[in-house]
């Protein structure tokens, strides 16, 4: 490493479907150095990849690498608009690209410039999901059998055609399928309401106490309706029950409190801390679930996660397929050096996104481990890459059954 402070000579954007979509940004250095940021926001993909080769890319050359923090809030304070996913996204990729190549110049994994480990692994969990009961159990026994201690639990729900997170007679679905146009759901809460409570009893029955059990309700409940599920899941011992409202209005999150005990999750979709402030110091919620890519980086999840550490708010970030595989080992250089880190999710990818993705992160018995590789530990295949363009990719959209748009 030489004394001289380097230079960013160029930034690229690589757009690559292998599978599903994945934005992914590259920085390099005078020195030599690359850095790699995960720039995907799923289903907008495309409006994150012009902001960056746009706006921010002629912004960052000739910078100095190593000044992460000045450069995040340059890009943060500088665009006088502010938050919003798409501007975050931008702003994360190039805080976890600034990382990574901190990590690279130093010679060391990016967890030990975070403070080094507080923990020996990261927990994880995974997707279970099944049509009907018994496929739902079998799915689960699927996860328990590959190590996973905590598991996420969803099912059908009896009238519906499609659920979203649910495949009929099969194991996998990908968020964002890809599509001309977003597919259209039918959505009826009241039997969504009347089935679940008995889903997850079911669950808890079958795989015992000790078993982590987490729900997501993809914020499609009233507050009312929170509590009512709240309290009728509470004897499940879930882990915990996330997304219960729309994350807009948070005050709503006060009478859902008030009635249930249960554990909320909440944050997947918000990208600053400034959404975060009042969840937290009010201590409405249990786990914040915040994404590295989306909440603008290491640099402010870590952010995100002093506040909550205050109030005994646990971190259990985003971690499903469109989030990179570049953005999950940044995930889990937070997890191994951050005291409240509870989980991660890990939905898992394909095997040609390994491929293009080559990672020292690792997954065994149930816990991440980020890997002891310089930087981020993430290398990519660029001519691999190549191969796959971009594909269009929408998440599902849903109606009530009077045709009225709702929450998914
Ligand atoms: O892009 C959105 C999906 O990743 C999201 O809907 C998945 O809710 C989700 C979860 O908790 O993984
Ligand atoms: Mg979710």
């Amino acid at each position: 490493m030489s004394g001289a402070a380097d230079t960013i000579t160029a930034v690229d954007v690589l757009v690559t479907s292998p599978g599903r979509n994945f934005v992914t940004l590259k920085i390099t250095t005078a020195e030599g150095l690359v850095g790699w940021g995960d720039a995907t926001l799923n289903g907008r993909e495309l409006a994150v990849a012009s902001y960056l080769r746009d706006h921010v890319a002629p912004l960052l050359i000739g910078r100095d690498p190593a000044r992460i923090e000045d450069t995040w809030q340059y890009l943060y304070r500088g665009v006088y608009w502010r938050r919003g996913p798409v501007t975050m996204t931008a702003i994360g990729a190039v805080d976890l690209a600034l990382w990574d190549i901190k990590g690279k110049t130093t010679g060391q994994p990016v967890y030990q410039l975070l403070g080094g480990a507080v923990r020996d692994r990261v927990l994880t969990y995974t997707h279970a999901s099944g049509w009907e009961v018994p496929e739902l159990l079998d799915a689960i026994d699927a996860v328990r059998e590959r190590g996973f201690l905590a598991v996420r639990a969803q099912s059908g729900v009896p009238g519906h055609d499609l659920v979203y997170g649910v495949t009929r007679g099969g194991p996998g679905y990908e968020p964002a399928g890809r599509v001309a146009a977003p597919v259209e759901e039918v959505w009826d809460t009241e039997s969504y309401l009347r089935h679940a409570p008995g889903v997850l009893a079911a669950a808890r029955a079958h795989v015992g106490p000790e078993l982590r059990l987490l729900h997501d309700v993809h914020h499609r409940l009233t507050p009312g309706q929170a509590a009512r599920l709240g309290r009728a899941v509470e004897d499940v011992d879930l882990f915990w029950l996330e997304d219960v409202t729309p994350a807009e209005n948070q005050e709503v999150l006060r009478h859902v409190r008030h009635h249930t005990t249960v554990p909320l999750a909440i944050g997947e979709v918000f990208n600053t801390v400034w959404e975060c402030q009042s969840l937290i110091t009010e201590q409405l919620i249990d786990y914040i679930r915040t994404c590295v890519t989306h909440a603008g980086g290491i640099s402010h999840l870590r952010r995100i996660a002093a506040l909550a550490d205050i109030w005994q708010v646990k971190l259990g970030p985003h971690g499903p397929s469109d989030v990179s595989p570049v953005a999950l080992a940044a995930s889990l250089h937070v997890g191994l050096s951050t005291p409240n880190f509870a989980i991660q999710e890990y939905m898992g990818y394909e095997p040609l996104v390994h491929e293009v993705f080559r990672h020292a992160w690792s997954y065994e018995d149930g816990h991440l481990h980020p890997g002891e590789a310089p930087g981020l530990g993430v290398e990519v295949d660029e001519e691999l890459a190549a191969r796959f363009p971009y594909e269009a990719a929408y998440l599902p959209v849903a109606r009530r059954r009077d045709g009225s748009m709702t929450d998914w």
